[in-house]
């Protein structure tokens, strides 16, 4: 019996198997990249923030767009990713170069490249979808992983985009003369038009069925998105209770303190009981959803002033709770400065829940979530 013959690139004649459908797919796709990178770079910039970069409080809303673009973009990624996977993939049975030449070298590390890159994303989007999910089942840290990963992929993209830069040249445009939008007659498939359709649609599908986390009137509709804004206690979701950070709440000799220059020490009525100012700012999570609201309390820079702190004073701010990522934040002289700073007190009209961060949390302006510290009970003028 003789064998059928093993595939080669050749047996895949669709002609959506085409550098112009890769070309036009790699463009979309390149997009997104690039958007989640630059945004995922600011959001680590928040958290990280290196000596010589001082990073503005304001506009107030730019993490919450920045964010939000940075998980829209990563979801859309994976069905682009997907399509230009399928298109490309015949090049999987193209022949192993062979004998061993100069060209076959450069074959060799072109393909290595594609490899590195190719896993990486596949792995970067994966976990960093898993974790808008809030799901963190790696042995590994999730935030410094997902970091080297993303330089591993832009430098891979640009081997990559070298190696490939005279096909995408001779396939930016249509053309003229070979138009494939129609299949020859007794062809049937999808035609280049309609793959592209469908892989815009997918993304768009995917895209509006979680930016709902970030933009509330679209909450509703996204199913992709395990938090959505409006949902939770006074109308903000929660992102880590208080039964989850051992937090149990005050006794009567709860006081907040402040270490500066003066030492100063406040029972909450005695925190209450000093010049209130309302903030609308969102809680701007990184993992995706967002929340605006109406915030009172104690602007940061009169506390500082009380303390006889100088306006550029940085501050650590600690959290009742013990241990965890979270416990601490520190406020840029920038943040502690800005007006709209507050150590909140109440939040959409009511006293703070308990889960919100009762009796006292940090609310700035341009910030992460992760940053907006709950259950304060002490700053620390710390320049
Ligand atoms: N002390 C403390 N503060 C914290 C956290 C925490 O785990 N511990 N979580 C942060 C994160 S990740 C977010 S997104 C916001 C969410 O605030 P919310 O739960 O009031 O919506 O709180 C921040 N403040
Ligand atoms: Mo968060």
């Amino acid at each position: 019996m003789k064998l059928p013959e093993a595939p080669t690139e050749k047996s895949f004649r669709s002609a959506l198997h085409h550098p112009r459908v890769a070309t036009v797919l790699g463009r979309w796709l390149g997009t997104a990249v690039a958007v989640c990178f630059l945004t995922g770079l600011y959001s680590h910039f928040q958290q990280n923030t290196p000596g010589w970069l001082h990073l503005p409080s304001r506009p107030a809303e730019l993490y919450r767009v920045s964010q939000g673009l940075h998980v829209l973009s990563g979801t859309i990624a994976v069905p682009l990713l997907l399509a230009k996977l399928w298109t490309v993939y015949p090049k999987l049975f193209a022949k192993p170069p062979w004998p061993p030449s100069r060209k076959a070298v450069r074959i060799l590390l072109e393909r290595a490249s594609i490899l590195v890159l190719v896993s990486a994303l596949a792995l970067e989007l994966f976990i960093g979808f898993v974790n808008t999910l809030q799901w963190y089942p790696w042995p590994f840290p999730f935030r410094q992983t997902h970091y080297a990963l993303a330089w591993i992929i832009i430098g891979a993209l640009f081997v990559h985009l070298a190696v490939k830069l005279p096909l995408v040249r001779a396939h930016w445009r249509r053309t003229p003369n070979a138009r494939p939008e129609t299949l020859p007659a007794g062809v049937t498939g999808l035609t280049r038009r309609g793959l592209f359709r469908t892989v815009a649609g997918s993304a768009t599908l995917v895209g509006i069925t979680s930016v709902g986390q970030s933009v509330p009137t679209l909450g509703p509709i996204a199913v992709l998105a395990p938090r959505k804004p409006n949902i939770g206690p006074q109308g903000v979701p929660v992102n880590r209770t208080a039964e989850a950070a051992g937090v149990t709440g005050i006794d009567v000799n709860w006081r907040f303190t402040i270490n500066g220059p003066r030492q100063l020490s406040y029972t909450l009525d005695e925190l209450r009981a000093l010049p209130q100012s309302r903030s609308d700012l969102p809680i701007a999570c990184v993992e995706g959803w967002s929340q605006g609201a109406n915030w009172e309390g104690v602007r940061m820079r009169d506390l500082l002033r009380l303390c006889g702190a100088p306006p550029n004073a940085r501050v650590r701010v600690v959290s009742m709770e013990q241990g965890g990522f979270y416990a601490t934040s520190e406020l840029p002289p920038e943040f502690a400065a800005d007006p709209l700073t507050l150590l909140a007190l109440r939040l959409n009209g009511a006293e703070l829940a308990l889960d919100h961060g009762f009796p006292a949390r940090i609310i700035a302006p341009n910030r992460p979530g992760v940053l907006q510290t709950k259950w304060v009970h002490r700053l620390e003028v710390i320049e």
